[in-house]
């Protein structure tokens, strides 16, 4: 088997990534993490693991990871949010943290919380919210893409399919017109047949 082969990542497979969240509450944001390693075709499993409220599962969970050959973990949690860092003092693969957005503070607290370790337990803190997520995926995808050449490719894609995007778009008034004129121009059309 080549290398490419083995080190080959599609859905079917053992996932790579885990991605936590200490609570239910927290998928809304979280999902978007699983959406985007799910769109790279990196495999992934999700739990809820808290650390307040399911000590010891987060002890079992991040001592084991390694073990069950899960390379990155990211892990969104707010308010106290000490999730990603607990996990992170368990194991040495890299951990990732989302800071939830909180209803008290807006997520400065889950934000605090997570990027303000003491020097030698590192947690790789991306932004508040959705972007933070969808951020978390993709850094944990460029991490895999060193190992995982279908992965960096994947990568590859979606960053060149980005930009299309945004340069098909370069006027945004002409898009919003052309999302009001279209859709009239449609049902007049409609009326008439
Ligand atoms: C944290 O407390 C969770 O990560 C969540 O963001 C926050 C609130 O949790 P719930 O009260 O909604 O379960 O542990």
């Amino acid at each position: 088997m080549t290398n490419s082969a083995q080190a080959s990542a599609n859905s079917t497979e053992k996932p790579l990534v885990g991605i936590i969240m200490g609570s239910t509450s927290d998928w809304e944001t979280m999902e978007h993490a699983a959406r985007t390693l799910k769109q790279l075709g990196v495999p992934n499993e999700t739990r809820v693991v808290s650390a307040h409220r399911t000590p010891d599962l987060l002890f079992e969970y991040a001592s084991s990871a390694e073990q069950r050959g899960i390379e990155v973990i990211i892990a969104g949690a707010g308010g106290a949010a000490h999730l990603p860092g607990m996990t992170a003092s368990k194991t040495v693969i890299p951990v990732l943290g989302v800071p939830v957005e909180s209803k008290a503070l807006k997520g400065l607290d889950s934000l605090l919380s997570i990027a303000q370790m003491p020097g030698g337990i590192p947690v790789g803190t991306l932004a508040i919210g959705k972007a933070g997520a969808i951020n978390a995926a993709l850094l944990a995808a460029a991490i895999l893409g060193n190992k995982y050449p279908e992965i960096r490719e994947a990568l590859r894609k979606f960053r060149q399919s980005q930009t299309s995007k945004v340069l098909a778009t370069p006027d945004p008034a002409k898009a919003a017109l052309s999302t009001v004129i279209a859709p009239a121009a449609k049902a007049k059309r409609k009326k008439r047949a």
